[in-house]
């Protein structure tokens, strides 16, 4: 593909599809234009695929989760096609603005944080890997909610992001399914055999909405499979003589349509909602229906589903795909229990991402049973033989049940469904998986010790290196070769460059350049002028109390005290940034977005501190903002409360560009320690142990520290005289929980702890050389944590499914 070529395809395209000449032209339909021409490509090779893995019968994995946190496509699309440079200079030729055009695309915003996230990096690796792999998810009408910050307060606005149309999706009518809901069971014996039938219910119908995927650098397109839940006129019976029939139907219409609506935006946080429900089985049903009419064409028996088919479940959301298969199999395939119980087990695993007993997946009994009557009676007898099991075959065990068992006390524990009706459980990094065995899960390691595993998360270097930072992977490739795209371990190769200054150097001036690029989007977003050479820190993910915002905030508020206390002070210029957003509910959580923009507004207006200091809250964060901010980054905070935290994958993001961490042991923080060693990470703060020592001995007095500590009393008075506040407004509940409520995140605890870390800090970043080395250091490990080493840990370990080859299609 030429300049030339392509300058005449986008004339045709915009003349065939708008009637309009370049000159005429919309930014929008620029990029509609190019969207078009690249699905000519894309879809012949998706046609391909898909027609490869059938003839060769190869194994899939189907990767079903509530959550597909996208962002844009178009660069990384074309990055993969191998297109990006000859696109990006056509625009420019015909005097477009490549980056305006490619802002036309809204962010696919179909996730809550890293959950989501880690679900989009794993379809691009699989894609780029070769594997047989899909996607299941639900096409929410409106996504994660978008963010303002109105007088210092969060504001959630809806993500209509559907309102241009959506370039990358394909509507396919004819793979429709009918998910039922509601009704009543019958229970019939015929010739001796019970029978099932369901009357009354509710038919919602699913319709895909297929996206591409595109692998890098090989005729690989794989699909991202989203279902919206639509109602059809067929299922509705009419009277003419009933005149109201007509409203009737629509809020029929309207009430089914509710289900894929929008992407609940708690993250880490469980409520008992029941559209919420109806959304994980909606998924569940339509994903496994369409899974089961596709297994048929192959002619096989279902005993050998596992052979073919592997269902991997991201966290317990879409944990009801165990009793849907059971009933999938019992009653439309007329399977007896044993066989359908071993097909299922061999088929589904499962993925934790928490611990946090208040994101722990609890439905009410009586919820599912009106829901979902016939899968009820299949929970029951899981339950049933579950608990019969752990009776006859654990003695040991038997005054655990009630606390092992899936349903008890009138909730149905998803954790537990999905342990019990999965082949494999894993963690999703190493300390994870050991608190996983060794503390919440901890029983039933003792009853499926085979089960357990890890799998440490990772990140798409190809979007969060390669395209998020061109000036490092150009400096990258420059000094040892391209190798490292395909095989990012090889970033290795970069270590010996570590101490040697021209590198070095040229490390420091891309960090620079990033650096002033996010400066330039903060002066025209905020106004607000950033010194150059000020240390860019950086805090972002979603807001909650475990994530420890409140921490940071605690020490810059000490250096702004620090300032006051001594006008001369000699320090090295910081840019704290944050970017969170709050689930709308959390009060605590909004508090703290408050009290971030209150410091902010104190510090970036006052005469002499605002010299040392800059306070930042970029509002609607999301993973185009992201990409924005982590190539800029020197500090990356990864600040959660030990053993809280699962993995974190910012903190993967940051330190692939550069960026030195801040860290408690916690997550893949520990692993990340690891790699670059003690000297190339801040690591600070109690362990996961003495938390549990903490939780189990009951014996922290977060009172005492405040009592002890001046410095810390000095940061936390000010939040209740109303320094960084008028008079209406106060941060006295925060105040409170952490003395009243005994500081359930250890900030109090940590912050002494922190405070010297972040002098560490201060101090390595004045010696430049140092602090490059230490970057590099962090620059060349991190191809351990590209979800391309994670992927293929899956598809060897777990899923047992071989990259296959896809042929050039012949067209191209
Ligand atoms: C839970 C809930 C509860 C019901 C309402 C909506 C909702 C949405 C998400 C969640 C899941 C929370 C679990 C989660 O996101 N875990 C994160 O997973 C990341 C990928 O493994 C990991 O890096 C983070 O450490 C972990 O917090």
């Amino acid at each position: 593909m030429t300049v030339d070529n392509l300058s005449q395809l986008l004339k045709e395209k915009l003349t065939s599809s708008f009637g309009k000449s370049l000159e005429e032209a919309t930014t929008k339909e620029v990029f509609q234009s190019i969207c078009l021409i690249m699905k000519d490509s894309i879809h012949p090779n998706w046609q391909m695929t898909q027609q490869t893995y059938d003839e060769n019968e190869s194994k899939q994995v189907y990767y079903f989760s509530m959550e597909f946190l996208l962002g844009r496509m178009i660069e990384t699309n074309l990055l993969n096609m191998g297109l990006l440079d000859v696109y990006k200079e056509t625009l420019t030729s015909l005097e477009f603005n490549p980056e305006e055009v490619f802002k036309e695309e809204h962010d696919a915003g179909l996730g809550n944080g890293g959950l989501g996230r880690l679900a989009a990096c794993f379809l691009d690796s699989l894609a780029s890997l070769q594997l047989p792999g899909y996607g299941m998810g639900i096409r929410y009408k409106y996504g994660l909610f978008q963010q303002k910050v109105v007088n210092g307060y969060q504001v959630e606005l809806p993500d209509y992001w559907l309102e241009d149309e959506y370039m990358w999706e394909t509507k396919r009518n004819d793979k429709a399914i009918e998910v039922r809901f509601g009704g009543t069971v019958e229970t019939t014996t015929i010739n001796g055999e019970l029978h099932f039938q369901h009357h009354d219910y509710e038919r919602v119908l699913a319709i895909p909405y297929d996206v591409p995927i595109v692998g890098y650098d090989n005729s690989t397109v794989n699909t991202l499979r989203l279902w919206s839940a639509e109602s059809t006129t067929n299922h509705f019976h009419f009277h003419s003589s009933r005149g109201h029939d007509y409203y009737h139907y629509l809020d029929y219409k309207r009430s089914i349509e509710k289900i894929s609506e929008f992407l609940y935006p708690d993250d880490s946080y469980y409520e008992g909602k029941i559209l919420r429900l109806k959304q994980q089985y909606f998924l569940v049903s339509a994903g496994l229906q369409s899974i089961m009419q596709k297994y048929k064409k192959r002619n096989k028996p279902l005993q050998e589903l596992s052979k073919h088919v592997v269902i991997q479940i991201n966290d317990t959301h879409p944990s009801l795909v165990v009793p849907e298969l059971m009933r999938i199999l019992l009653d439309d395939e007329r399977l007896g229990w044993d066989e359908a119980w071993a097909i299922t087990q061999e088929t589904v695993a499962y993925t934790n991402h928490t611990t946090l007993s208040e994101a722990l997946e609890k439905w009410p009994e009586d919820m599912i049973e009106t829901l979902f009557p016939r899968l009820y009676q299949i929970i029951y007898e899981i339950n049933e033989r579950f608990c019969k099991m752990l009776w006859f075959d654990y003695p040991e065990l038997r005054e655990k049940i009630p606390e092992m068992a899936i349903l008890a006390y009138g909730q149905i524990h998803m954790a537990h469904l999905a342990m019990v009706g999965s082949f494999s459980i894993n963690g999703v990094a190493k300390l994870h998986t050991s608190i996983l065995k060794d503390r919440v899960m901890k029983p039933f390691h003792i009853v499926y010790p085979d089960r357990f595993n890890n799998k440490t998360n990772g990140i798409t270097h190809r979007r969060w290196l390669l395209n998020a930072n061109p000036g490092l992977a150009h400096i990258i490739t420059e000094a040892i070769g391209t190798d490292w795209i395909k095989k990012p371990e090889q970033l290795v190769s970069i270590l010996p460059y570590a101490t040697d200054p021209a590198f070095q150097d040229l490390v420091a001036r891309v960090k620079h350049e990033n650096k002033q690029n996010l400066a330039t989007y903060i002066k025209q977003h905020y106004n607000l002028t950033i010194d150059d050479e000020a240390i860019v820190d950086v805090h972002i993910k979603r807001l909650h109390g475990y994530k420890r915002q409140l921490l940071n905030l605690f020490h810059i508020i000490h250096l702004y005290n620090t300032c006051l206390e001594n006008p001369s002070i000699k320090m090295t210029p910081r840019i704290f940034i944050f970017g969170a957003k709050a689930a709308p509910g959390y009060t605590f959580a909004k508090q703290v977005i408050k009290l971030t923009n209150a410091v902010a507004e104190k510090i970036n207006h006052h005469p002499t501190v605002s010299k040392h200091l800059k306070v930042l809250f970029l509002e609607n964060y999301q993973v185009t903002l992201a990409e924005k901010i982590i190539p800029a980054a020197d500090v990356s905070e990864q600040i959660s409360t030990a053993s809280k935290e699962a993995s974190g994958t910012g903190n993967m993001k940051l330190m692939m560009n550069g960026a030195l961490t801040i860290g408690t042991q916690d997550g893949a923080n520990v692993e990340i320690g690891e790699y670059v060693g003690n000297d190339n990470i801040f690591t600070f703060g109690i362990t996961s142990e003495e938390v549990f020592q903490y939780q189990m001995r009951g014996d922290y007095r977060a009172r005492d520290y405040y009592n002890d500590d001046r410095r810390l009393r000095n940061v936390m008075d000010l939040l209740v005289n109303q320094h960084f506040s008028g008079d209406d407004v106060d941060f006295k509940d925060i105040f409170y929980s952490l003395l009243y409520n005994n500081d359930e995140y250890f900030v109090l605890r940590d912050f002494d702890s922190y405070l010297s870390s972040q002098q560490r800090v201060d101090q390595c970043y004045q010696n430049q050389r140092d602090w490059l080395q230490k970057s590099i250091v962090n620059i060349g490990h991190s191809g351990a944590f590209s979800s391309d080493r994670t992927i293929r840990e899956y598809a060897e370990e777990i899923w047992k499914i071989q990259p296959t080859t896809v042929p050039t299609h012949p067209i191209l």
